[in-house]
């Protein structure tokens, strides 16, 4: 009898015992979020937004820095950064700069990301020049 129920027990415990597997909220890429038509970007603590725009061949895309620590932002891949470098005039914004991208006189799409933060995805965009 009192075997019995310490197994019982034993078998609830394992069961509280179900790893919640807590991965960080994966944010999607930027090919997957809807393109919105515009020439700004805003980078804040949150990331960059919107981060998949659409814009009018010949024109350039205002990158504004509303975050509180600088931001380093240039072309995909990185480090090469060789895919638009019409990007890569952004570079380093201070908190609070914006700067502008060289004309985008090609139809083509740009990754961009932040250089020293390669590998977080809600700083990394797309810009399609069409
Ligand atoms: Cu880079």
């Amino acid at each position: 009898m009192l075997s019995r129920n310490s197994r019982r027990m034993a078998i609830a415990a394992l069961a509280g015992f179900v790893i919640a597997c807590s991965n960080s909220p994966s944010v999607p890429s930027p090919g997957d979020t809807p393109s919105v038509q515009t020439n700004t970007i805003t980078i804040t603590a949150n990331g960059a937004s919107p981060r998949n725009i659409q814009i009018a061949v010949g024109t350039r895309v205002m990158f504004v820095n509303n975050d509180s620590r600088s931001h380093n932002m240039a072309s995909d891949p990185h480090p090469e950064h060789t895919q638009c470098p019409e990007l890569n005039q952004i570079g380093f914004l201070s908190a609070g700069q914006s700067r502008e991208t060289g004309n985008l006189v090609t139809p083509k799409s740009c990754g961009f990301h932040d250089h020293d933060s390669p590998s977080t995805g809600s700083l990394q965009g797309l810009i399609t020049a069409k």
